[in-house]
């Protein structure tokens, strides 16, 4: 019997099947966002023959380089989600302000908040980059959405995934019921199910973190990392180092094989720490997914999903992957949170 061709708009209407009281909202929602990944992979996909590559001259809210492909993937994910009526209200990475539903449009009852395209500065290399979505109902009752719709938690979303641009493209999603994964079929232009139910094993054998930071890491990062790196046969080390610089492709990678991402905070100024991922539509819904995986996101003291957005930009510190791996940050912390001020090198 040839194995059954899941889409993934299949799936998603399976996926809503199992909850009888679905109004089919979430459902209309999911099936649009891979329409716009397909015409935003086609840009990428033409890479220099198409005239994307380059700056627009602007810096977005957090300070980054707007490239000329990150404002066609904004405007293409706006102009495919701006009139379903599943929305109320939008937050991209790219604008400071939440993004209204026109008025012309009914609104729904659901927030989508996105990385249009994450990794941008790694375009022109040729390198993996995404978009990151992450949904959330609304907790106002009509009309346009409101702040408090979008300042979440990440435990609250409905659905989370992101849609890789690689030697393949492909989208992965929860939406609370396991992690799949699907692969754009190019010659019909469909999203195939390829990865059914994504498992992160408990311990891996990658860590990935830029280096070149070391500097500006706090105590207990610099000791994980110095631990992972250590030789010990019995516990698998040292591991290996994999960085692409690129959240989503180093997402992706850890979320198959396992190990461990850290992207801590910028602690030159210990009174100061500064952070550089963006909660709401980077971190939080790589937390939501490697959680429904089996894995695990931290800030060091805090899981990624019970941190409380107080702005739309907030940036958190986050270490995430396997859960052994993660919860061994997590021990380094708290262990040196006990350590009397000026202890010695840690020689676990
Ligand atoms: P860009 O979108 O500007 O390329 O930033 C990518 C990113 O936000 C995230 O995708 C990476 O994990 C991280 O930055 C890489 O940051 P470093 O270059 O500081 O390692």
């Amino acid at each position: 019997m040839p194995r059954p061709m899941t889409t993934v708009q299949r799936h998603i209407l399976e996926q809503e099947r199992a909850h009888p009281q679905a109004t089919g909202d979430l459902t209309g929602l999911l099936c649009v966002l891979p329409i716009a990944a397909k015409v935003i992979s086609h840009q990428v996909n033409r890479g220099g023959l198409a005239d994307i590559f380059g700056g627009t001259g602007e810096a977005n809210v957090t300070g980054d380089l707007v490239r000329r492909l990150d404002r066609i993937a904004q405007d293409t994910i706006y102009r495919a989600m701006d009139h379903g009526g599943h929305l109320c209200v939008m937050v991209s990475e790219e604008s400071p302000d939440m993004i209204p539903i026109p008025a012309k449009f009914p609104k729904g009852q659901y927030v989508l908040l996105y990385d249009p395209l994450d990794g941008s500065s790694n375009i022109e290399a040729n390198v993996s980059i995404g978009t990151i979505f992450s949904v959330h109902r609304r907790i106002s009752s009509s009309g346009d959405g409101t702040l408090g719709d979008c300042l979440r938690k990440g435990s609250e979303q409905i659905a989370a995934g992101y849609f890789l641009y690689g030697s393949s493209t492909m989208i992965v999603y929860t939406t609370g019921n396991g992690v799949y994964g699907f692969t754009l079929e190019p010659s019909i232009g469909e999203f195939i199910l390829s990865h059914e139910r994504i498992l992160t094993p408990p311990k891996g054998k990658y860590y990935s973190i830029n280096e070149g930071n070391a500097a500006s890491w706090d105590e207990p990062t610099r000791r994980y990392v110095e631990h992972l790196k250590r030789k010990d046969v019995a516990t698998g080390r040292p591991y290996s180092l994999r960085y692409i610089g690129s959240l989503v492709a180093d997402f992706h990678r850890t979320l198959l094989y396992g190990g461990v991402f850290l992207y801590p905070a910028d602690c030159t100024n210990p009174q100061e720490p500064k952070p550089k991922l963006r909660l709401l539509y980077e971190v939080a819904p790589m937390a939501f997914l490697v959680d429904q995986a089996g894995g695990a996101a931290t800030t060091g003291t805090q899981n990624v999903l019970d941190v409380q957005a107080g702005s739309l930009h907030d940036r958190v510190p986050v270490i995430i992957g396997s859960r052994e791996d993660v919860a061994l940050y997590e021990k380094f912390c708290a262990d040196f949170s006990r350590l009397p001020a000026n202890a010695g090198t840690d020689t676990r």
